[in-house]
């Protein structure tokens, strides 16, 4: 039987809002934290929380959908292995590190494939009431009015943002550094605010002009790829070709010009281990 992509729709806008409460309100825990893969990796009892309340909430109306979560992830190879299944893929705080520091600036980002192309996408600030929304075909909103990239094609124009990461590995970090130095040369302005979902985000908002990263996750960028692609941007890997969710490497811009331009510039990364 076919899949009511409206209802999921509603059941997840509706889980997100609860959810975000969580994060809204967490004001006494939040600086208690767990280290993940390194001591700039964390998890805070509400990344913990939000995830069991979306996963619970989803699996109550839809018991045979999987799921791939950022804290529900194994790390075992193959733990997330792509099917044609609906498979949300969650990310409860993106920008957890922002959430420990009371930096208003974390989201949850949830995104549904079905047949592994993504349908819906949700990336939801509950601090500052911003709510980013797409279902394919049908645009991108921000708290439900429809949002367009700005078109920028001029890389010194361009507002860019990128990420310092989650770890300080040597070899990363030298090539994280090194592009914010190119960049800095090339563009209007870049900016470094603390969430993958919603440096993207702002892409689509018409806010920044591009977003790169190197390290980042399917979840912090199923949600927000489908936002920018409705808003009218365009998603690419770094190095020019396709872009691949499980690859931990992104490029969104407004314009494919722009896109372009800035893969020229920056020196390729290829984290590993993949995703899947
Ligand atoms: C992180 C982002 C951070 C980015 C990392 C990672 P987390 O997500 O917030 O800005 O650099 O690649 O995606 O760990 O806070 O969910």
């Amino acid at each position: 039987d076919s899949l009511d992509l409206g209802k999921c729709f509603e059941v997840i806008n509706n889980l997100v809002t609860e959810a975000g409460q969580l994060i809204a309100c967490n004001n006494e825990t939040r600086q208690e934290f767990e280290l993940k893969s390194g001591d700039i990796d964390l998890v805070t009892q509400t990344d913990k929380d939000v995830e069991k309340l979306l996963m619970n909430g989803i699996t109550k109306h839809f018991p045979d959908h999987k799921f791939i979560g950022e804290e529900e992830s194994s790390g075992e190879a193959g733990a997330n292995k792509l099917t044609d299944c609906p498979t949300w893929i969650i990310d409860p705080v993106d920008g957890t590190m922002n959430f420990v520091h009371a930096f208003p600036h974390s989201c949850i980002s949830v995104g549904l494939k079905v047949n592994k192309v993504t349908e819906i996408g949700i990336v939801y600030n509950p601090i500052l009431e911003q709510r980013f929304t797409a279902r394919r075909g049908q645009g991108a909103f921000y708290n439900g009015k429809r949002i367009q990239v700005s078109g920028q094609k001029d890389i010194k124009k361009a507002l860019v943002t990128s990420e310092f990461g989650t770890t300080r590995d040597v070899e990363k970090m030298k090539v994280v550094n090194e592009n914010f130095a190119k960049m800095a040369k090339e563009v209007h302005a870049l900016r470094v605010l603390g969430s993958a979902a919603l440096n993207m985000a702002m892409v689509a908002l018409g806010a920044a002009d591009a977003n790169y990263e190197f390290g980042i996750h399917a979840w912090d960028v199923c949600a927000a790829d489908l936002i920018v692609r409705e808003a009218g941007g365009v998603v690419i890997d770094p190095a020019g070709g396709e872009f691949d969710i499980m690859s931990r490497r992104v490029l969104a811009a407004a314009t494919p010009e722009l896109a372009m331009a800035i893969s020229k510039v920056l020196t390729q990364y290829n984290p590993m281990p993949r995703d899947d």
